[in-house]
């Protein structure tokens, strides 16, 4: 479809139109599946998505780091209406499909590292995950899961368990899994061990942890460890230089599997096609899933072939996993970032993104940190820059209000208070230069809100 790539906003938001499906929405669905912004959308387009009052907003969010390559991309389109026309799904236990085949193989040779690599598919990001513990269990002859504080990876009972956030995510859900334990991860800009340079929070975190490991966990008891190369729902914490790398050094001694659980930070986004990358850490296993198949539910297992290999046939799979529609959506995502260069993007969208941020938080104290990596940026707000106090209230007005004037923006943060931006590395840098035009009067707004 085609959608001007403008702002344009024809109602109030949420309109009349909106405001009618979200009573609906209030009587038929329950209020645990929780939602950001008050509005249904009738069609998207690029970084457009034109809401059924016929309001056009700038998309910052992607559909939670799905949409890398932009709404509706046309190759993409293309491809599942190709796929479409001959079959819809197979089942890779019953036949099998061309679509599945070729996109593990382009994803074993794209995951970092010169080692051989086997792909296995499945239909969510938590599903990759627990597959990817599965088969690290079954590797290492192992039990035991090593995650971190702020991580998420995923709402099914093992990868909720795996995540760290207890509300909403566990809060009352009761049980959990067994045999995982959380460490602290190098967060600068909070360093749980008191580090108080980058360097000092990674040396004395990684130190922590292997500690940890060594007298309370013990490595032989360990499968792997699973951590996101940049945290994601965790508030896009981009781990102090150095602390992956040491960790990784230490699971290769001790033969523990090294995860990198690359849902969010993949296919792009943060200037490579995994996040990883950044770190000059190959890992063992690497779980994809979001926009690997620009908007098609879609997850991934790619690992050390030796490492996927070890399950008995039959030992892991299911129904829909690499659907070929999905697979297909995937293959035309991958050709899509290398013919239109998102790499390179993801860098200079990044660069224009932090430009900016940076710029506004020598205005606005409400801005404690600017981070991220390329494409994956965010800001963190608080309410002291002293004490550093989450500024959790100013931060869901600053997404309502920016949402009001047209801007589709995400919070994360264990503390609530992070702001991310995640728009389609495709954008349009005056659509992108607009939506932070509408952003900073937010900010602005909020500012003179909590200081009244
Ligand atoms: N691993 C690193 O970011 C999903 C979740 C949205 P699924 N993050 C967005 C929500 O509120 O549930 C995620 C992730 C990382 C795993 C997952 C899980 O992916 O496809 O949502 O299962």
């Amino acid at each position: 479809m085609d959608i001007a790539q403008e702002r344009r906003l024809v109602t109030e938001i949420p309109g009349p139109k909106s405001r009618r499906l979200l009573e609906r929405r209030q009587a038929a669905l329950p209020r645990g599946v929780f939602y950001t912004h008050p509005i249904f959308v009738e069609a998207a387009a690029g970084a457009i998505v034109r809401d059924v009052d016929g309001n056009s907003l700038i998309d910052l969010g992607a559909g939670l780091a799905v949409l890398n390559t932009g709404n509706a991309a046309p190759a993409v389109v293309e491809a599942i209406r190709e796929q479409l026309d001959r079959f819809t799904h197979t089942c890779i236990h019953v036949t099998m499909s061309e679509p599945y085949l070729e996109l593990a193989e382009r994803l074993n040779a794209l995951v970092p590292g010169d080692v051989p690599r086997k792909t296995m598919f499945t239909n969510s990001g938590a599903e990759a995950v627990e597959n990817a513990v599965k088969i690290a269990r079954y590797s290492t002859k192992r039990p035991a899961v090593v995650v971190f504080d702020h991580a998420f990876h995923g709402r099914t009972l093992l990868a909720m368990t795996m995540t760290a956030k207890v509300m909403p995510y566990k809060q009352g859900f009761l049980s959990s899994a067994p045999d995982v334990y959380r460490l602290p991860f190098a967060y600068p800009y909070r360093c749980p061990t008191g580090g108080a340079t980058p360097e000092e929070c990674a040396a004395s975190c990684a130190a922590y942890a292997i500690g940890e490991m060594e007298k309370h966990i013990g490595p032989d008891n360990i499968a792997c460890l699973v951590v996101e190369p940049i945290q994601g729902e965790g508030g896009f914490v981009v781990p102090a230089p150095g602390f992956l790398p040491r960790l990784a050094e230490y699971c290769r001694d001790r033969g523990i599997l090294f995860v990198a659980d690359e849902v969010q930070t993949g296919m792009g986004r943060t200037g490579r096609w995994f996040g990883i990358e950044h770190e000059a850490v190959v890992p063992d296993l690497v779980t994809t899933a979001k926009s690997l198949a620009g908007g098609l539910p879609l997850g991934g297992v790619t690992g050390r072939a030796d490492v996927m290999e070890s399950v008995h046939v039959g030992g892991i799979g299911g129904t829909f996993g690499g659907n070929p529609l999905a697979c297909a959506a995937a293959l035309a995502v991958l050709d899509t970032i290398e013919r239109d260069g998102l790499l390179a993007r993801a860098e200079r969208i990044g660069v224009l993104m932090r430009d900016r941020l940076l710029d506004m938080a020598e205005r606005f104290p409400l801005i404690g940190e600017v981070r991220g990596r390329g494409a994956m940026v965010a800001m963190e707000l608080v309410e002291d820059r002293e004490t550093k106090a989450p500024a959790k209230a100013a931060t869901t007005r600053l997404l309502e209000e920016a949402c009001r004037q047209g801007v589709i923006l995400l919070k994360a943060g264990t503390y609530d208070n992070v702001v991310r931006l995640l728009p389609p590395l495709t954008i349009d840098e005056g659509l992108l230069s607009d939506g932070l035009d509408v952003l900073e009067k937010a900010l602005a707004t909020v500012e003179e809100e909590s200081e009244a």
